[in-house]
């Protein structure tokens, strides 16, 4: 067995849990030790549809693949520490191979300090609670695009059992009073299928996109058994304070529970859930060190050579293929940009970094061709013989190339016609260096909620704001960027991933402090 690098492979994820970040084994940790002391020796169960690391064949050899994000980048220290368990799909083409009979296997390779147990899902349960219900109704439905609502007859039904599959697992590892963290939209059932059969067990969960107000959230075929499932947590967290709302909200006029705004919490058949927001952020140190590194430069060099950008300015935008990210109206306003400023004609490149995504869903697909179409489109329209308006790059790209491209761009376009944080935005920021950027936001992102006093807002629905957004990011005196960037800076720095995962665990610590208080009174 041996290791492979994750940025040399297509990751192909797809998935909120595969955001990037720092490395496993360097920064938070003092925020570890930390954890680990507030935890003291109960066990922690962490639930994510993606694993942290997973088993491949490479050459009819088994490769392990390390944590490509910065999700389980962050985590998976955290559970080396603990010796915790880790709940997850088993994926990959060899993880049958590596598992025992029950599914686990002990993490990370060498170590071994924490059992990943992995849950095997059969091609219908893939369709049918990933593809299906997960990203065609949750996903659609959260990010407020409810004419991508595809609630296909069976897939409610899939995505329950697959949660009581996942259930099953995080029972079978779950002690009385062991603390299970739930991750995100593919288990709106779990946590109440846990609470059934664990009633002392301490349940957070974190939702990793937007909670939208009871008005569309109705849309929902099943909105309220997802309500009544997430209601199961004592904890459940977003990126922002509107989320918070929209779930309070939601909760009341559905009727489901007692809302208390004063303590943030929800009262439903005598069990009480905290909401709460954490804005997630991203290991800033670390792409502050990739943005400054050599494969940065070598990456910059080779690429910038290639596509003409040694002498030109250079907008930039990174996602995955994903119709919530406005990547057809930013391509808009660029086109509505260089047919009103010719002179931008020749200067301005554009760089558009996609990762592929959920293709086999018909949305996704359909967007990639109109995407693709565009792109052609505006090149034909604009290109001469040394110079083309749109690089159009989808490559899973090593971090540090993503660093440079960062640090190289005059402009970061982020505008997202929702989105429930957007790292990309934050990592921007951090890999600014000494002569910065300006990042052009979507007033709809969450980060919006912490990064627009240095940022240009702009209306992702409106072409015209777009293209006057770039427009007057170009012009921009290096003084004023210096100014919105060390603003911006602040904020990321000061609110990193550990930062996140530190204001989780002290809140369930509260939580649990003050449950114990109670439960002394009573006795
Ligand atoms: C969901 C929510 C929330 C992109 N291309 C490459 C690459 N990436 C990495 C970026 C970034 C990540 O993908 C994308 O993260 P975002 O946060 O922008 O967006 P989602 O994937 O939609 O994530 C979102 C997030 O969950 C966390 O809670 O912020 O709102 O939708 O980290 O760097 N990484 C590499 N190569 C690429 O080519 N290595």
């Amino acid at each position: 067995m041996k290791w492979t690098n994750a940025d040399d492979v297509q990751s192909g994820r797809g998935d909120p849990s595969a955001t990037d970040g720092g490395s496993p084994d360097e920064g938070g940790d003092d925020v570890h030790g930390a954890i680990s002391n507030l935890l003291q020796d109960r066990e922690l169960i962490v639930v994510s549809n993606r694993q942290p690391y997973s088993h491949e064949y490479e050459d009819g050899e088994v490769v392990v693949e390390p944590p490509a994000g910065g999700l389980t980048a962050a985590v998976d220290p955290l559970m080396q520490r603990l010796s915790g368990t880790w709940v997850a799909w088993g994926d990959g083409e060899a993880d049958r191979e590596v598992a025992d009979e029950d599914g686990t296997v002990a993490l990370p390779p060498g170590e071994e300090s924490y059992r990943l147990q992995r849950v095997w899902l059969d091609e219908d349960d893939v369709e049918g609670y990933y593809r299906g219900y997960s990203n065609r109704v949750l996903w659609p439905v959260c990010h407020a695009d409810l004419s991508k609502v595809d609630a296909r007859p069976g897939d409610w039904e899939t995505y329950e059992a697959v949660n009581q599959t996942f259930a099953d697992a995080v029972i079978r590892r779950t002690p009385g009073d062991g603390i299970v963290w739930f991750h995100d939209y593919h288990f709106g059932r779990a946590p109440r299928l846990v609470r059934n059969a664990r009633p002392e067990a301490f349940l957070a969960q974190f939702w990793h996109i937007p909670w939208p107000s009871w008005d569309v959230f109705r849309a929902c075929p099943q909105a309220e058994a997802i309500l009544d499932g997430l209601l199961a947590n004592d904890l459940v967290g977003f990126h922002t304070d509107t989320d918070c709302r929209h779930f309070l909200e939601g909760v009341e006029v559905a009727g489901l529970g007692d809302v208390d705004r004063t303590s943030g919490s929800v009262l439903r058949d005598g069990q009480r859930t905290y909401v709460r927001s954490f804005p997630i952020g991203t290991d800033a140190a670390k792409w502050a060190e990739r943005a400054g590194s050599d494969a940065a430069d070598e990456f910059w060099a080779e690429f910038s050579e290639e596509n003409g950008l040694t002498d030109r300015r250079m907008a930039l935008g990174v996602e995955r293929l994903d119709y919530t990210k406005g990547i057809e109206r930013r391509l808009d306003a660029l086109e509505l940009l260089w047919e009103e400023e010719p002179d931008l004609q020749g200067d301005l490149t554009y760089v558009q970094k996609v990762s592929m995504s959920r293709q086999e869903i018909p949305a996704y697909a359909e967007l990639r061709e109109r995407v693709e179409g565009r792109v052609a489109e505006i090149n034909d329209r604009f290109g001469t013989d040394d110079w083309q308006p749109i690089h159009y790059v989808d490559d899973h790209l090593p971090r540090e190339a993503l660093a440079a491209l960062y640090r190289e761009a005059d402009v970061a376009l982020v505008t997202p016609t929702r989105d429930g944080m957007n790292l990309v935005a934050k990592e921007f920021v951090a890999a600014q260096g000494a002569d910065p950027g300006v990042l052009v936001l979507s007033e709809l992102a969450g980060a919006s909620e912490q990064l627009d006093a240095g940022s240009v807002v702009v209306n992702p629905y409106d072409v015209r704001a777009v293209a006057d957004g770039v427009r007057h990011a170009l012009t921009v005196p290096r003084e004023e960027r210096e100014d919105r960037m060390e603003r911006l800076r602040t904020d990321v720095e000061g609110n990193d991933v550990y930062a996140w995962l530190s204001a989780q665990f002290r809140t369930i610590d509260r939580i649990r402090d003050s449950r114990e208080a109670t439960d002394e009174l009573l006795t």
